[in-house]
């Protein structure tokens, strides 16, 4: 492009399993002298989300353009979903028509358009108009990638039949994997009989993945995923693929320790308890930004805990979308079983600093709904994980931490929306996980290789300068 500036524009989706990550590489693009346009659908579904793209914004002042997608109201009775997440993602794509306005009134032109997963079919229209590359950053595993990638050739062989009829008890196979996806690790939504929001959008971004795409950034590393990533781009998954780019682990940045009234005093006070913790001997309980836990779980889950016999730190949630998130703990468990948890343990309902969390010595264990970037980071810092699957591409990720050997998943525990777990079976997969020394070995080995996949001269940096090499002919 002019002047050599190589100008990068991201659209990221809803929700902070979408936005983390995108900004994560966003900031990785700036490292290496990029110019950024950050395109911000608003208003954001949590607080979380708009926080951290302050937080971004305002520690690039130089770097980085911020242009506001200002959505179309939508009537959510037009939308067959309760998940405000979900809503937000068929919201955006109902507004994409707005995006070539907006994009036209970019001072520098663009070198490439990145966008986010959820939005492939609508956005074909526009980036037909772009005269800059345009990829897909896939916020998830290399094997769920493959698995959506795949979705499209199987729907396309049986037309008219849903995929809970095409995808049978033998599960999905995908050319190149040595064992097919279970049929029970394929994501609930999607299985469904009955049409839905997450099947659609699926099943219509799947037809056009190959589309105006020329590549797909993955945030995982050939030690990790080596099998997936090696299927994906030697064209056994899906023809006609372009490029799959695995640039992870991408590092936590320093502009995500948050600074607003509150969470900086929990963080302080989370770490001062850590400190005073023996090494190793913490296990940190979180199941993620976008699941709240249910009524019918909880009192099992903090009876686990009281009884797996270790310290723990539990983030709870509540309430699905952090804004409504008025409700404390004693009025769910009661005073009796309250004050026994916070004997043993600390609980917060604040948005905590994660990855500081998982890099403080005295985290032994993480037990996760294995959102891909959770997953991401506990490998990042070298953390043993129990894996919970609670919805979505969950059960995947759980997969992926198995074969790595880092971590454990209870299979018959389920799905966390679907099932209940037992205080007593709860406790028993804790204290395995933090008794295993192969996991520990496992996930110590996985944190070196992702230090040199990100490291100077690793497989992340020389992807990006490589790319960055290319947008500037
Ligand atoms: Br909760 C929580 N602090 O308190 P995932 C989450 N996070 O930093 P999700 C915090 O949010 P999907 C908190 O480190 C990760 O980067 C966490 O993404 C961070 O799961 C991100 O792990 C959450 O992918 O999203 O949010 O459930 O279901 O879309 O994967």
């Amino acid at each position: 492009s002019s002047e050599g500036v190589v100008h990068v524009a991201f659209l990221p989706s809803a929700g902070m399993g979408h936005l983390n990550p995108f900004l994560r590489l966003a900031a990785t693009f700036i490292r290496y002298g990029c110019k950024v346009t950050l395109i911000t659908p608003k208003p954001t579904v949590s607080l979380a989300e708009s926080n951290l793209i302050s937080r971004f914004c305002s520690s690039f002042p130089h770097q980085v353009t911020q242009l506001d997608l200002n959505l179309v109201s939508v009537d959510p009775t037009t939308v067959d979903t309760i998940d405000p997440f979900f809503l937000q993602f068929e919201t955006i794509r109902r507004s994409l028509h707005l995006l070539p306005p907006i994009l036209s009134l970019l001072s520098t032109p663009l070198s490439a358009f990145i966008y986010d997963i959820t939005l492939i079919t609508p956005l074909l229209s526009v980036i037909e108009k772009l005269s800059c590359p345009s990829y897909l950053y896939f916020t998830s595993s290399a094997r769920m990638f493959s698995f959506f990638a795949r979705v499209s050739v199987l729907s396309a062989s049986n037309p008219g039949q849903t995929p809970s009829s095409f995808i049978g008890d033998d599960g999905v196979k995908i050319p190149g994997f040595t064992s097919p996806i279970p049929r029970s690790s394929v994501p609930p939504a999607i299985l469904q009989a009955s049409s839905n929001l997450f099947q659609r959008i699926m099943l219509e971004d799947s037809a056009n993945v190959t589309k105006l795409n020329n590549g797909v950034f993955i945030n995982s590393f050939e030690e990790l995923e080596g099998e997936a990533l090696a299927a994906l781009n030697g064209g056994k998954v899906l023809e006609g693929l372009p490029p799959v780019y695995g640039v992870g682990p991408l590092m936590a940045c320093e502009y995500e320790k948050g600074d607003e009234e509150g969470q900086k005093g929990c963080m302080s006070s989370i770490v001062k308890w850590l400190d005073e913790q023996s090494k190793g001997s913490v296990v940190y309980v979180s199941l993620g930004n976008r699941t709240e836990t249910r009524r019918e779980q909880i009192k099992d889950m903090a009876l686990g805990l009281i009884e797996c016999g270790y310290g723990f730190l539990w983030v709870v949630k509540l309430k699905r979308v952090d804004k409504e998130d008025e409700e404390g703990l004693e009025e769910v468990l009661g005073c009796e079983l309250s004050s026994k948890v916070k004997e043993k343990g600390v609980v917060v309902k604040e948005f905590v600093d994660q990855v500081e969390i998982l890099g403080h010595p005295s985290v032994g264990g993480f037990l996760s709904h294995g959102g891909w970037n959770s997953v991401t980071e506990t490998v990042w810092k070298g953390v043993p994980c129990l894996s919970w699957p609670q919805h979505s591409d969950q059960k995947m990720s759980a997969e992926v931490i198995r074969m790595s050997g880092m971590g454990i998943w209870p299979e018959e525990w389920g799905w966390g929306t679907q099932d209940v777990v037992k205080g007593d079976e709860i406790a028993k997969r804790i204290k395995e996980m933090m008794s295993n020394e192969s996991l520990r070995v496992k996930a110590g080995e996985l944190k070196e290789a992702a230090l040199k996949a990100a490291g100077v001269g690793g497989s992340c940096e020389v992807t990006i300068k490589r790319q960055i090499e290319e947008w500037k002919r």
